[in-house]
């Protein structure tokens, strides 16, 4: 009998302990911010503490788990970010009549780290985004993208980095290619899940037009004002685009072999088509965007072929793409405001010998 009492007494102390530890965790995870929603509804959020490292699973608009590991906040569990960002505005006004030096525009935005890079301090991050420009001397352009973009993507809560992938030497500009090569660059810095394209020019005129990747692929400069802010045609996929990783690899990325002005952005509509998936858009007004005036680039001629190539993807789309992608990274340049990678895409393999 009195074996079992002491049993008793011990069982009694250990469920105490139980509870109490149970008690102590409940006002620890309550004191670091994670809400009763995420313990309602886990497969929403999972926080989980490994050592210093904090992982969160979560599944966005895609449905695809995705883990995000934190390695600023050593220990500190965040929450996710709210799906709806709470320091939006709406509506911009964008103009381009006033150039802005690169000195304002970092003034204006202490909170960037080195290459262009930012994630929120106060909660963690949905998506993890690449935003890749192709570039060649359009320096003035690049400063207004900056200058309005960064405060945008900042508002938008996301953990991004700016890549500028610029076409080294005079050949004849190769837009697809230079996207390519910025998606396997940036996946080579960080654990990138999903990638935004956006022609130097292209600023968004709302806030609300998030620049982040959804369950289809992604046009965002869907009202643009060149084009009457409505879309020129129903298939248009050029100027700003968002792809998630996945999405990327089920159309093995891009063409290499369009060079010179259009058809590449029709050809990845193509493929986007050719495996099952549809174009997401934000409605007409989030997606206003304004464009600004250039004249035509030098080395950036109409490309003839493309007309014939983009009635030939569903054949060429297998085997030209990030599978067949070659280059030479010539310099990195880390800015404050911006990655810029500098490289030689090569160039026109003549039409006769790419069909072989
Ligand atoms: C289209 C171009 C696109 C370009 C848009 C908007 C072609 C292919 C032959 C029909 N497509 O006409 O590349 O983004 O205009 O400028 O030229």
């Amino acid at each position: 009998m009195a074996h079992s009492s002491v049993d008793f007494k011990l069982l009694r102390r250990g469920c105490t302990a139980v509870l109490v530890f149970g008690i102590i965790n409940l006002l620890g995870c309550l004191f670091y911010g994670i809400g009763y929603s995420n313990w309602l509804s886990p497969n929403k959020t999972i926080h989980r503490n490994m050592g210093n490292l904090t992982l969160v699973t979560l599944n966005f608009s895609s449905g695809e788990d995705v883990q995000f590991p934190d390695t600023t906040t050593l220990g500190k569990t965040l929450e996710k970010c709210p799906d709806e960002a709470p320091h939006l505005v709406g509506p911009l006004r964008i103009e381009f009549s006033t150039p802005v030096s690169l000195d304002t525009v970092r003034k204006d935005n202490p909170h960037l780290m080195e290459g262009g890079r930012y994630k929120p301090e106060d909660c963690f991050a949905l998506q993890k985004v690449a935003v890749i420009i192709p570039f060649r001397s359009r320096e003035e352009h690049l400063q207004f993208w900056l200058h309005y973009l960064h405060p945008i993507l900042h508002r938008q809560q996301m953990d991004y980095g700016v890549y500028v992938i610029q076409q080294h030497g005079e050949n004849t500009f190769n837009r697809a290619k230079l996207m390519n090569i910025g998606y396997t660059e940036a996946l080579k810095e960080y654990d990138y899940d999903c990638f935004v394209f956006s022609d130097v020019d292209i600023i968004p005129m709302d806030d609300r037009n998030l620049y982040r990747c959804f369950s289809q692929p992604r046009h965002l400069s869907v009202a643009v004002d060149k084009f009457g802010f409505r879309l020129p045609y129903p298939k248009i996929f050029g100027g700003a685009t968002a792809l998630s990783k996945e999405q990327m690899l089920k159309i093995n990325g891009f063409p290499n072999n369009y060079w010179g002005w259009g058809g590449e952005d029709d050809d990845i509509y193509n493929r986007l088509s050719y495996r099952g998936m549809t174009i997401s858009r934000p409605d007409s007004a989030v997606g206003k965007c304004r464009m600004i005036r250039h004249t035509r680039d030098k080395n950036n001629e109409p490309n003839p072929e493309r007309f014939e190539r983009i009635a030939h993807t569903l054949s060429t789309m297998d085997k030209d793409g990030i599978n067949s992608l070659e280059y030479k990274v010539v310099t990195v340049e880390k800015h404050v405001l911006f990655t810029k990678i500098t490289v030689d895409v090569g160039e026109p393999i003549r039409a006769k010998e790419d069909e072989n």
